[in-house]
């Protein structure tokens, strides 16, 4: 049975340290200790994005000095790919600044033959793409997609404080093609955008009414960008965020749960706290799509420090 918000509220208030211990509990009963997925992102298509996410640097609607940059070519995208596997990514994930994609249009094609030949380097492939119908997502499967990301942000109160040229339901039917279609879901959030411990909670709830469970759930700390609207956005409480983790954890036991923008404001010993309560995925390499991450040696001193190593491509949580 999914979770629902009073009992996703009395999980997250436990005292602190009966949480992470609760949550401890719940990751070791379902994984095998120690490994985190490394996950290292590209961005294929940068900035001028027609849709106004408030803290979006690729939004075409804001002041931020991202540069533009078209779709990339196979050719430019496989050496980074290869580059991402040596260094010990499981995944490889790759983004586009648009509204969506449709079937017919040219740069699904290329966007299909850049998801073959990444799939061909033996590496697990995910592409984050904006909107798309169950057609589109059928065919991104049948060129080698493992997970789609498509997050729904914060809760359906909060959405539209935060963009209004598409919907909250724009992006749960998103969600629902690429369900039909048998693809891996990825889907989180952003915590630091104003909202409220309800409204993350009342996130969280959607996720867990996923049906299958969503495969990961990125949880991002807001990098609050220059020039976007939500430039002056406080930074996350650190317990908060531990809680957060925690909650999503308990509630979601085989999903894996990543630590994902914001990870470069965070001290090591955060980070720490935060795969104890539960956080077992990155994203590695020191870009995420326009903002800097911490650089793969920091990243893999930290883990050989806590004793973490990669997970494999392809792991799942154990079948209990
Ligand atoms: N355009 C596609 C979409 O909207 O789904 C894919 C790219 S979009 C940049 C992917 C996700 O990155 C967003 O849904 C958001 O959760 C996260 N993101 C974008 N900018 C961010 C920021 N400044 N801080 C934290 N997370 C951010
Ligand atoms: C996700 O939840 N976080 C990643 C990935 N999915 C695509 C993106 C983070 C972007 C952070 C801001 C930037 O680098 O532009
Ligand atoms: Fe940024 Fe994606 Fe929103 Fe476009 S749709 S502004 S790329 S988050």
């Amino acid at each position: 049975m999914s979770k629902n918000l009073s009992e996703l509220e009395a999980i997250y208030h436990l005292p602190f340290f009966d949480l992470i211990t609760q949550s401890r509990k719940v990751f070791v009963a379902h994984w095998p200790e120690n490994f985190v997925q490394l996950c290292s992102l590209l961005s294929v298509k940068t900035g001028g994005c027609t849709e106004n996410c408030g803290y979006c640097s690729q939004s075409a609607h804001n002041k931020a000095e991202t540069e533009r940059k078209p779709l990339m070519l196979v050719d430019d995208v496989l050496p980074i790919a290869r580059k991402a596997k040596e260094n010990g990514a499981t995944r490889f994930c790759m983004g586009a600044a648009w509204k969506g994609v449709q079937d017919g249009e040219d740069k699904f094609e290329q966007i299909l033959d850049i998801v073959r030949a990444v799939r061909n380097l033996e590496i697990e492939v995910c592409v984050t793409l904006g909107e798309l119908g169950e057609k589109e997502a059928l065919r991104l499967k049948e060129a080698g997609v493992t997970a789609y990301n498509h997050n729904i942000d914060t809760s359906p109160d909060h959405y539209p404080n935060i963009v209004t040229t598409h919907s909250f339901e724009d992006r749960m039917q998103t969600i629902g093609s690429v369900q039909k279609a048998g693809l891996s879901v990825c889907c989180g959030g952003i915590l630091g955008m104003g909202e409220t411990e309800t409204d993350r909670l009342k996130m969280l709830e959607v996720l867990c009414g996923f049906s299958p469970a969503p495969e990961s759930v990125p949880i991002n700390c807001l990098v609050p960008v220059e020039g976007t609207a939500l430039q002056n956005c406080k930074p996350v409480d650190i317990f908060e965020l531990v809680r957060m983790i925690a909650t999503a954890r308990i509630a979601l036991p085989k999903t894996k749960i990543r630590l994902s923008a914001g990870r470069s404001s965070l001290s090591k010993e955060a980070q720490a706290l935060c795969f104890y309560a539960g956080a077992n995925s990155i994203f590695y390499g020191e870009h995420l799509l326009t903002t800097p991450n911490p650089g793969a040696d920091e990243d893999m001193q930290l883990l050989n420090t806590l004793g973490l190593k990669p997970m494999a491509s392809f792991s799942a949580a154990s079948p209990a």
